[in-house]
């Protein structure tokens, strides 16, 4: 699949900080430490309903990071995918009567426009599941192999105890595991499983569900975890830097991950760090698709409010902190931009340098953007109360926020 044009990212002078940042796996916060060349690869959506706040707060999130990193002058190899094909998808194709590629196609569209126009930067490959599915067959078929992998009535299942870093990403209890994989995606009540957590490989084909050649596993789809094992190891090897996503996806989605690689490849760990981001709620409840309780980008961005409103709207939340969307946060962004706008606008202002250190300062530290944004506030009230005589100021404070934080004044 083709993902999106990449904004111009401005050069800052000097260097950026290592980023230290939450590692969900080790419970700390841990200093980075990728080699010139940055691997990250970031759970992308399942394209039924794209894309709310909840998504773009997520993608806000690890769009920072590959800043932070591009800013200490590494490259970046940033993977997504786009989970094309999936249960949810082909239940909401159902209820709306639409055909499922119809429906992934449409709204994976609409994602990379918006991400687009919230100045996200692109993954490198941006990959559909439909079209992994090559590459996934093969590593099915070497789990069950090798036994970590066991066959129930023409489904396959992973076995979590082929494992034995199996629960080191979340650290949750047995309980929680089972509540949540029953809510996410998993069957714990089947019968005839080893454990009940084990999660579907291959789902045999099914009657009026599409499905592919599966090779010696036969017709049916892949399911979701490994659909992003397969891609990462594709793309990115073991070890890679970080793997990102929603605190809805620390489990089952990537320790289930995690597990299916190492039993894979005899080695561990899959990702260096797991990285996740906060839930955004809309009155009160997780924005979800399946509540309905969601705030699009692309409404608002049809109602013309400003994607670099929609954006300061994000950074004005800490990425880890679960919080509210409101008009009332999207108003005082909307009002901050105007601020920032007006102040850069002049021909000169107070010195800037200090401000630029202050961001950097403030990103590589778990991603403390409400400093970051209050540090750029410091200046621009400074810039509206007594102004100042350096020319190059105006300029620097721009580049600073778009190039660290994807916001264009
Ligand atoms: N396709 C899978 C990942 S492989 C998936 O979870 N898709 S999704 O469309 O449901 O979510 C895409 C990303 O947005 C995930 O990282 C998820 O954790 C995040 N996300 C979903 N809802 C919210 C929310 N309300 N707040 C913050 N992030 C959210
Ligand atoms: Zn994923």
């Amino acid at each position: 699949m083709h993902a999106w044009p990449a904004s111009e990212v401005p050069a800052l002078p000097g260097t950026g900080r290592d980023l230290r940042i939450h590692d969900t796996a080790t419970g700390s916060r841990v200093t980075l430490d990728p080699g010139p060349v940055a691997r990250i690869y970031v759970c992308g959506i399942t394209p039924y309903d794209a894309t709310h706040m909840g998504h773009a707060a997520t993608y806000n999130a690890f769009d920072l990071v590959q800043r932070v990193w591009l800013d200490t002058k590494r490259q970046v190899h940033y993977v997504q995918n786009v989970t094309d094909i999936d249960d949810p998808l082909l239940e909401r194709a159902v209820r709306d009567d639409i055909d499922w590629t119809a429906l992934a196609q449409r709204e994976t569209t609409l994602f990379r426009e918006d991400m687009t126009a919230l100045r996200m930067l692109p993954p490198q490959q941006y990959i559909g599941a439909v079209e992994a599915i090559p590459g996934i067959v093969p590593v099915v078929e070497r789990l069950r192999d090798m036994g970590a992998a066991y066959e129930l009535d023409g489904d396959v299942y992973f076995s979590v105890e082929s494992d034995r870093h199996f629960g080191e990403v979340s650290h949750y209890d047995a309980a929680l595991m089972r509540r949540l994989s029953a809510e996410r995606g998993g069957d714990p009540d089947r019968p005839g499983k080893k454990n009940p957590l084990d999660p579907v490989l291959w789902l045999a084909a099914r009657d009026g569900e599409p499905s592919w050649d599966g090779g010696s596993l036969g017709p049916g789809r892949p399911g979701w975890h490994i659909e992003c094992v397969a891609i990462a190891l594709d793309h990115l090897g073991m070890g890679f830097d970080v793997q990102g996503g929603g605190s809805d996806l620390i489990f089952p989605h990537h320790e289930m991950g995690a597990s299916h690689a190492h039993a894979l490849t005899g080695e561990h760990p899959f990702a260096k760090t797991y990285v996740h981001a906060g839930m955004v709620a809309l009155h009160g409840e997780k924005m979800s698709k399946s509540k309905g309780n969601l705030v699009f980008v692309s409404a608002l961005r049809r109602e013309g409010v400003d994607p670099a409103a929609i954006r300061l709207t994000l950074l004005a939340h800490h990425y880890r902190a679960d919080w509210e969307w409101t008009d009332g946060v999207l108003q005082d962004a909307v009002d901050r931009l105007g601020r920032w706008r007006a102040a850069v606008s002049r021909p000169d202002g107070p010195p800037a340098d200090a401000l630029l250190e202050e961001v950097r300062d403030a990103l590589a530290d778990d991603l403390d953007t409400p400093r970051a944004l209050a540090a750029v506030d410091r200046w621009v009230e400074l810039q509206r109360t007594e102004g100042g005589t350096d020319d190059s100021a105006p300029g620097l404070v721009s580049r600073t926020v778009d190039a660290l934080m994807g916001v264009a004044l």
